[in-house]
């Protein structure tokens, strides 16, 4: 098993790829951010590697997400290879086409994936569907297949995972298009309503079981969207009535002791728009909760 308490912090500084770059800077901050002495008086060891950050300013976005995608690809696939636990900061959430790919390519090809997509929103939209062009509502239809060549085709030339290995959960905001793909492809969405009904403790005990039915490994990518802006208000497209943040502390306890967690990601913490450092904390203890298996304070 990994060791969880040794965590190998992974920074994709770049919000390129959203409407407002302000997530960009959201690994800077908590790289600075007392939360850090925090984690380490909890008994959380960890490293921080190079900020991936935007170069090749005349680049097109695509060409640019491209790159710090391959090179987030790169730093994710040393931690596995490695043997260590990674945390990657977004950024926008087109971190996740990086963060994934790394992951798939340092695996064994006989080995798959499974991801838990926590998100208000269903980040699988190609190019031919998005509202916007903005790839991070891009991300997860990429790691699926579906959409840009350039994106898809991260490290190795194939899709990263199968519908069978995936879910969403906390979705609450959508389009048509992106909504049509993932029900073609049969993948398991826990909209918000199920998750208010049921509980976030019995929906993460399902998605547990989608995830590591069919792979090796599984990781959990979190949108901090997905969170109730009155827990966590520090993020670009803010969607009211979320997932309250004492019930995710509960369920990614559950995490501390899943063996093959391979990484967890944390996506669209924007700084600029936090209030009284309140998103900083919810990550020091979200964090906290899943490695250490702790609850917060
Ligand atoms: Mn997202």
């Amino acid at each position: 098993m990994l060791d969880r308490k040794e965590v190998y912090f992974v920074g994709y500084a770049s919000g390129i790829a959203g409407s407002d770059s302000g997530s960009g800077d959201g690994p800077e901050v908590l790289k600075n951010s007392p939360i850090m002495t925090k984690l380490a008086q909890k008994g959380l060891r960890y490293h921080w590697g190079e900020l991936i950050k935007s170069t090749k300013q005349d680049a097109s976005i695509l060409d640019r997400v491209a790159g710090q995608c391959t090179e987030l690809a790169r730093a994710v696939k040393y931690a596995v290879n490695e043997g260590q636990f990674f945390i990657v900061f977004g950024g926008d959430h087109s971190c996740a086409i990086g963060t994934w790919s790394g992951v798939y390519d340092a695996l064994d090809s006989q080995d798959e994936l499974g991801l838990i997509w926590i998100d208000a929103h269903m980040d699988s939209h190609t190019p031919e569907t998005t509202p916007t062009g903005n790839i991070h509502g891009m991300p997860l239809a990429s790691l699926l297949g579906y959409g840009n060549a350039k994106l898809i085709n991260i490290l190795k030339a194939q899709p990263k995972l199968k519908p069978q290995n995936i879910c969403l959960i906390g979705i609450r905001s959508y389009e048509e298009g992106e909504a049509e793909l993932l029900k073609k492809l049969n993948v398991r969405i826990f909209f918000m309503d199920e998750v208010k009904e049921r509980g976030m403790e019995a929906v993460m005990k399902e998605a547990l079981s989608i995830v590591k039915k069919h792979t090796s490994y599984f990781g959990v990518t979190l949108d901090i969207d997905a969170i109730d802006p009155a827990d966590a208000p520090g993020t670009g497209v803010v969607e009211s009535d979320g997932i309250r943040a004492k019930d995710i502390y509960r369920a990614v306890q559950m995490l501390a002791n899943e063996k093959r967690l391979i990484g967890f990601e944390i996506a669209e913490f924007d700084p600029h728009k936090d209030k009284n450092h309140m998103t900083e904390m919810f990550i020091s203890n979200l964090i906290t909760s899943m490695t250490l298996g702790k609850t917060y304070d």
